[in-house]
């Protein structure tokens, strides 16, 4: 078979579908990877394997927009120990620096190893001889373990979208070695950083019998490949809502309401990774600093609800709100409210208008794999204005080095910054995001997709 020919298998936690509520129907999830990746799957006839996004639901093979929909199940309580248990509760926080404390128990584990077996059972059906399965991030990484038991056959890819952490911190893991072999199922496994694959191979070789030997792993009889392959983003679609009439009037409309002030704007999904509850601290140490300057800016957050129910992010809810109460009840006045707080998911044309809207874009995570945020920012301002802060502990730094780069830990490096951020001159703005969004241009999502499955057909 001609190795251009191989059909995609793509093995990831979730469907690249979502019920549309209220109805039986399915629509297409928003998000970069999964329209990069139609393409490939739609034109060599690939499937997806994942799950519905429904507990407890047995549901057919299925098409939707050309792709083969392969559900797998799972229960409610998986859902608990599993996702929220295993990949929410023990590898999230350790991947991410263990900036809360990772939990281990065994009672997560076995289900965390039953789940996985089951996605490896699903994807070892559908693909077939030489085809490629690539398998997504953190959920699955005792996928490509399992799957090579069963077929040898395949190539195997798997690509982690969060960190990997250091070998201190990853020693831990009462799993530790299994977890590796599971990785080390795979022919190429890639990572968003440098860091994050040197990470990883120091790992391999302090919990297994594998062998770095440069970009190679030499592991038994198999030579298994490293690759940093940064995710990008789809810049054309970013670049394109930014011209779109809604999104600049929605952006026009919110300056007016803004009265013209300088605006500060963060972007999350709440988790405590993001370095949300900091970053409003340095807000508040800027304010306190600038006395005279207080009414000149305006710090808006834009938290999207995620993991709710999880102990770990109420409490930071509600730490930020307590945060964001007290700001405004300290530095606020009839007329001026310092920090505007939307906890929702925003439509993309509104969320592209605070982009616009933002002169300053704080993103400032403890530990990211990539930030996405940080890149659109990027891609959406068309006329070369606007300051990126930018934590060095995300994987976006290794690439946008013109940004104003600060450590997140830091709330009084952290103020200065914004104050440094709020006066950027003109032309050392202009310059930096010049280069930024040469970068982002560059180097798009369907560019990441091809490099990944470029690796993987060679
Ligand atoms: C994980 C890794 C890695 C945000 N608010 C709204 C909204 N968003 C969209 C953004 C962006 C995405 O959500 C967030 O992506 P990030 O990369 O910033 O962060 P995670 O969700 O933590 O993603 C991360 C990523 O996987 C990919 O590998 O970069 O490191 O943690 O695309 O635009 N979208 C809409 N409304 C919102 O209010 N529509």
């Amino acid at each position: 078979m001609d190795t251009a020919e191989k059909r995609i298998v793509v093995v990831a936690n979730r469907l690249p579908v979502r019920r549309v509520e209220g109805s039986t129907e399915w629509e297409t999830s928003p998000g970069g990877l999964v329209s990069s990746l139609t393409p490939f799957l739609q034109d060599r006839d690939g499937c997806w394997v994942g799950w519905a996004g429904v507990a407890d639901e047995e549901i057919e093979n299925f098409s939707h927009d050309g792709i083969e929909q392969r559900p797998v199940p799972i229960s409610a309580e998986e859902i608990e120990d599993y996702y929220y248990g295993f990949c929410n509760g023990t590898i999230w926080p350790l991947y991410h620096d263990a900036v809360r404390t990772p939990e281990f128990h065994r009672h997560w584990w076995g289900p965390y190893e039953e789940v996985n077996r089951r996605f490896a059972r699903e994807a070892a059906w559908s693909v077939n001889p030489d085809d490629i399965a690539w398998v997504q991030d953190y959920q699955l990484q005792l996928v490509p373990g399992y799957l090579r038991e069963q077929r040898p056959d395949v190539t195997i890819g798997f690509y982690l979208h969060i960190p990997f952490p250091p070998v201190e911190l990853f020693a831990q893991l009462p799993w530790r070695t299994q977890i590796i072999e599971g990785i080390l199922g795979a022919d190429v496994i890639a990572f968003q950083t440098a860091l994050g694959l040197a990470n990883f191979a120091r790992a391999a070789q302090r919990f297994t019998s594998a062998r770095r030997r440069g970009k190679l792993l030499e592991y038994g009889d198999r030579t298994i490949k490293l690759q940093r392959a940064p995710i990008a983003i789809d810049t054309a679609h970013f670049a394109a809502l930014a011209q779109s009439p809604l999104a600049v009037t929605r952006a026009e409309a919110l300056r007016r309401e803004v009265h013209d002030r300088k605006v500060i704007l963060g972007v999350d999904r709440l988790d405590y990774t993001k370095g949300i509850d900091i970053r409003l601290r340095a807000f508040e140490t800027l304010l306190e600093r600038n006395p005279r300057r207080e009414n000149e800016f305006v710090f808006i957050q834009v938290a999207v609800p995620s993991r709710e129910g999880v102990g770990q992010y109420t409490e930071m809810r509600n730490r930020i709100e307590q945060i964001v109460g007290h700001i405004n009840g300290r530095f606020g006045h009839p007329g001026h409210v310092p920090v505007h707080y939307l906890y929702r998911n925003l439509p993309q044309d509104e969320l592209v208008a605070y982009y616009l809207l933002a002169d300053v874009m704080a993103v400032t995570p403890l530990r990211d794999g990539m930030n996405l945020v940080a890149k659109e920012y990027v891609a959406t301002r068309l006329d070369n204005t606007g300051v990126l802060l930018l934590s060095e502990f995300t994987g976006a730094a290794e690439s946008l080095s013109q940004a104003l780069l600060v450590n997140p830990h830091d709330v009084d490096g952290l103020s200065g910054a914004l104050a440094e951020a709020v006066d950027l001159p003109g032309a050392d703005m202009k310059k930096r995001m010049v280069a930024m969004r040469r970068y982002v241009k560059r180097n798009d999502i369907y560019d990441w997709a091809r490099r990944c499955l470029g690796e993987l057909r060679a």
